[in-house]
């Protein structure tokens, strides 16, 4: 009897669309960081890998989507400022130290995870970013710290470094391949690896969706933008002032945009979530009260972000309690053998107690329904390589 009423229940949640339960929201992970967080950093090619850098120049690594991590260069003799992932090569870091033993702006190189470093070069002046190639491995483009932000080549891991001469104050370079090879800085794009340049844009690029057809992203107060003609014309997503944005490298259609610098902190956190490449926005702030400095997506519905220096997660798998990669019916089935249980019941389940209020009700069911549908990827990221371009690894 208790079964066929639960059924009957789930049906009408499922059908009539009432989930209204708040979805999990973000939430700081448990583990613990020796001091505050930059930024994070995710390998597209290795799902489940996530690395972490500290104010403190600690490298720290994570090998399952952030829940657990690991220090990595555990006597670090160098304090980094900056850490890229160089994804043309297995567990491969770039990091930037302002002073180091071997002198000031010195570039180190990990081929193993960031557990080990050697050093690489030095670059003409304070970097505020790197791009590594997620191709031709050594390839980097970098911009020196601003005013006046210079674009810096280097094709031998960062050893010797060319200065191309033109300027942005607020873009990065970046890297985008499908059918042609591309890299942009600014309004400025390249087509021959970063050897000549030339002024293509209105708008400074931002971000690249690696997707067919190739979409570009732009970033400003006059709202968020896109092109598929390599940056000659844009497209309005939307009109909103965001700063941020942050995309998924193996789903095209999740991108996060936000705002890094409000001009009240008391105002809440402006973070927003596409899930249809860029068509629709919804606020996806939830438990977060600082603005978010940070964010990557190493799957599927799963985020991260750095606020105020701390980890918080929005991990929607667990919603996935039978781990098939899908939230739907086998789910619901192992909520149903728990359903009615307290905590301290034989039946209770603390998984399928999403919002850990030790019962496992009709909120819970709500909450499972609300993700009803959403796939997790994890095994078989798109990659940058997977897509048509010039022979790869030629210059
Ligand atoms: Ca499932
Ligand atoms: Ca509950």
């Amino acid at each position: 009897m208790k079964r066929c009423l639960f059924s009957i229940f789930a049906l009408l949640l499922l059908i009539s669309g009432i989930a209204s339960a708040m979805p999990f929201g973000w939430r700081p992970i448990d583990a613990v960081f020796p001091s505050p967080v930059r930024d994070l950093h995710v390998d597209p090619r290795s799902p489940g890998v996530v690395y972490a850098l500290t104010d403190s120049g600690l490298v720290l690594g994570s090998t399952d989507f952030g829940t657990t991590w690991e220090p990595r260069n555990t006597s670090p003799q160098t304090v980094f400022s900056l850490l890229a992932v160089d994804s043309s090569r297995k567990e491969t870091l770039y990091g930037f130290a302002p002073d180091s033993p071997e002198g000031s702006n010195s570039i180190w190189i990990s081929g193993d995870a960031g557990r080990n470093w050697t050093f690489a070069g030095s670059s003409p002046g304070t970097l505020r970013s790197i791009a590594p190639s997620p191709f031709i491995p050594g390839l980097l483009l970098a911009a020196t710290g601003a005013p006046g932000s210079t674009l810096l080549i280097s094709d031998d891991e960062g050893h010797s470094w060319t200065d191309i001469g033109i300027q942005s104050d607020s873009a990065s370079p970046i890297w985008h391949s499908t059918a042609q090879w591309m890299s942009f800085f600014g309004v400025h794009f390249s087509d021959d690896y970063g050897k000549t340049w030339t002024e293509r844009s209105r708008k400074e690029i931002s971000a690249c969706g690696f997707q067919i057809p190739p979409k570009l992203f732009s970033v400003s107060k006059a709202g968020v933008f896109y092109s598929l003609d390599q940056g000659r014309s844009w497209w309005p997503i939307n009109q909103i002032a965001n700063d941020t944005i942050f995309l998924n490298p193996n789903n095209p259609d999740q991108i996060l945009i936000g705002t890094s610098n409000q001009e009240s902190t008391s105002d809440p956190p402006i973070l927003r979530l596409s899930v249809d490449g860029g068509k629709t926005f919804n606020d996806w702030n939830s438990g977060l009260v600082h603005p978010v400095t940070d964010c990557v997506m190493p799957a599927d519905w799963m985020f991260l972000c750095v606020q105020s220096g701390k980890v918080y997660a929005y991990n929607e798998t667990r919603a996935d309690l039978d781990s098939s990669r899908r939230v739907d019916g086998g789910d619901l089935a192992v909520l149903s053998i728990a359903f009615g249980s307290r905590s301290g019941d034989p039946l209770y389940a603390p998984d399928a107690d999403f919002n850990a209020d030790g019962a496992i009700d009709g909120s819970d069911l709500a909450i499972l329904s609300s993700l009803w549908g959403h796939r997790f990827y994890y095994d078989e990221p798109k990659t940058p390589g997977d897509f048509p371009m010039n022979p790869a690894g030629t210059k």
